[in-house]
């Protein structure tokens, strides 16, 4: 996502200050983690608390801005009418994990969850995206497809993945 450059460069420049190095070449290498246990170096342990507890806020930065976690596109709550494709989430498979659509079209596609736990639907692609959802939602997607094949999936759950087809 274009917001991950920006985090990055914006905790680099807190882990500098928190280093208290201000030149710029060095703030690129790894923590200096080869302190931990030598003693008397108070001011290393510190460094490496800080460090850790920096990446630990990156990783928790990343995980949050993952695609699937919020609805992107045309997405809207409920059913759709009647000609819609429609996909069932379950835990966890899509039924069915092959959906053949016009290309350059709008395609409707109604996604349930009949699974126990949550799940998205989302074409990375075509930067779309249900969102969460959770047992028993319906949501309706909406989106233009190129020709050609493209993947469908839960980013949650590895292997929870499907094709479309455009034709
Ligand atoms: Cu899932």
């Amino acid at each position: 996502m274009p917001m991950t450059s920006d985090t990055t460069s914006h905790l680099n420049l807190t882990l500098m200050v928190a280093e208290g190095q201000g030149d710029l070449p060095r703030t690129r290498r790894a923590p200096r983690i080869d302190k931990i246990g030598s003693g008397g170096i108070h001011i290393g342990r510190w460094r490496t608390l800080v460090a850790v507890a920096l990446a630990v806020g990156l990783a928790v930065v990343l995980a949050g801005c993952q695609q699937g976690e919020k609805a992107a596109g045309n997405v809207r709550a409920g059913p759709a009418g009647a000609g819609a494709v429609r996909v069932l989430m379950q835990d966890n498979t899509f039924q069915p994990q092959a959906l053949e659509v016009r290309a350059g079209s709008p395609v409707t596609v109604e996604v349930r969850n009949a699974g126990d736990k949550s799940h998205n639907f989302t074409i990375d692609s075509l930067n779309v995206s249900t969102g969460a959802m959770h047992h028993g939602d319906v949501k309706t997607v909406t989106f233009t497809a190129p020709k050609g094949s493209m993947e469908f999936s839960c980013t949650w759950h590895r292997g929870m993945v499907g094709r479309i087809v455009a034709t």
